[in-house]
């Protein structure tokens, strides 16, 4: 007593043998092909904003966890990049780590749109589940956009994979029914005592998510191959006078045409990006922002290890 232990940040719980009465926690994949709204149900079920979202498929690059905080329970969702078919080696590394993911968790919640019926991007994440011998629920997501007797045939294609323990219909979007699907969750997961602390909703470290709020904002204002073309990197965040933060930006291009169209003419995109991204990272750090962004050119950036090392994906 009276000494300082310098053990683990996340400190692990005293080696009883006895669980806490009642205690469970749980890690729980969100999966599926891209753009079928994981990252906008994830922050759903955490209930912050944690993962970004936008139209375009391919939006997450790499895992991100969000943390659901219950009394008794706590479940660790890991948003996963679409799976989908990779033509650069950050689409091969995106789609592995999500495949990767399949693996290590106590259950998968596999989703599909339910508004578009399964495609065969869909049994392509089937036959993964059944390789990853995983616990999988099936979430029938975007039921907003569907009339309810088109989920019939859904549920009864999906009961004969053989591969769901439960079935859930549910709006990331609207909130429908996603109560239902986290109490279908909590009732899974394993006894077990917290991982993370209390008040820790993702462990994504700062400068990763002052990168993903900016990416989100080139994913959400531009169309076509440009999103796909762009990584974002921070060079500098530092305090500075008055309370301000100030944060400087790269936007790497992967042409010179996209690196035109990022600027816009009169600089009229880039200013749209920087204000809404601005707006974005002073509500994610509760502080007043000053962004500066600039646009560089590096070609086949997505076939480049350390860069796509810079942006946060371990390549094999
Ligand atoms: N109408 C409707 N739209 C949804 C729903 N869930 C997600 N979306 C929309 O679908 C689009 C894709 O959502 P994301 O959450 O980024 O999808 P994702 O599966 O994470 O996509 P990737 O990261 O690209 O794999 C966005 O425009 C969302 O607003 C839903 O329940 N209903
Ligand atoms: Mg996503």
């Amino acid at each position: 007593m009276g000494e300082i232990d310098e053990g683990p940040a996340i400190a692990a719980p005293p080696d009883t043998g006895v669980m806490p009465e009642g205690s469970r926690c749980g890690f729980v994949a969100l999966a599926g092909r891209a753009n079928v709204g994981k990252s906008t149900l994830m922050n759903r079920l955490v209930g912050a904003k944690v993962s970004i979202v936008s139209e375009v498929p391919q939006t997450t690059r790499f895992p991100v966890r969000g943390v659901l905080h219950r009394p008794g329970l706590q479940v660790v969702f890991i948003d996963t990049p679409g799976i989908h078919k990779p033509r650069y080696r950050m689409n091969e590394e995106m789609v592995r780590l999500a495949t990767r993911v399949l693996r290590e968790v106590d259950l998968v919640a596999a989703l599909v749109d339910a508004s578009e019926g399964f495609g065969p991007g869909d049994r392509f994440v089937f036959d993964l589940l059944r390789q990853a011998r995983s616990r999988n629920l099936l979430v029938l997501n975007k039921v907003d956009l569907t009339a309810k007797e088109n989920l019939l045939p859904l549920i009864d294609e999906a009961s004969r994979t053989g591969l769901f323990e439960e079935i859930v219909p549910v709006s990331a979007l609207t909130g429908e029914n996603s109560d239902r699907l986290q109490a279908v969750i909590a009732a899974t997961m394993p006894a077990g005592p917290p991982h993370f602390p209390e008040d820790m909703l993702t462990d994504l470290p700062q400068r990763q998510a002052i990168a993903e709020l900016i990416r989100e904002q080139v994913f959400q204002q531009t169309r076509q191959e440009v999103p796909h073309s762009t990584a974002v990197i921070i060079d500098l965040v530092e305090p500075a006078e008055g309370g301000l933060i100030r944060i400087h930006a790269t936007i790497i291009a992967d042409k010179e045409s996209q690196k035109g169209i990022l600027i816009g003419e009169g600089g009229r995109m880039m200013k749209g990006i920087g204000t809404s991204a601005r707006h974005q990272l002073e509500e994610y750090l509760g502080s007043r922002v000053h962004l500066s962004l600039w646009v560089k050119v590096k070609r086949a950036w997505r076939d480049d290890r350390e860069l796509l090392r810079l942006i946060g994906l371990p390549v094999s």
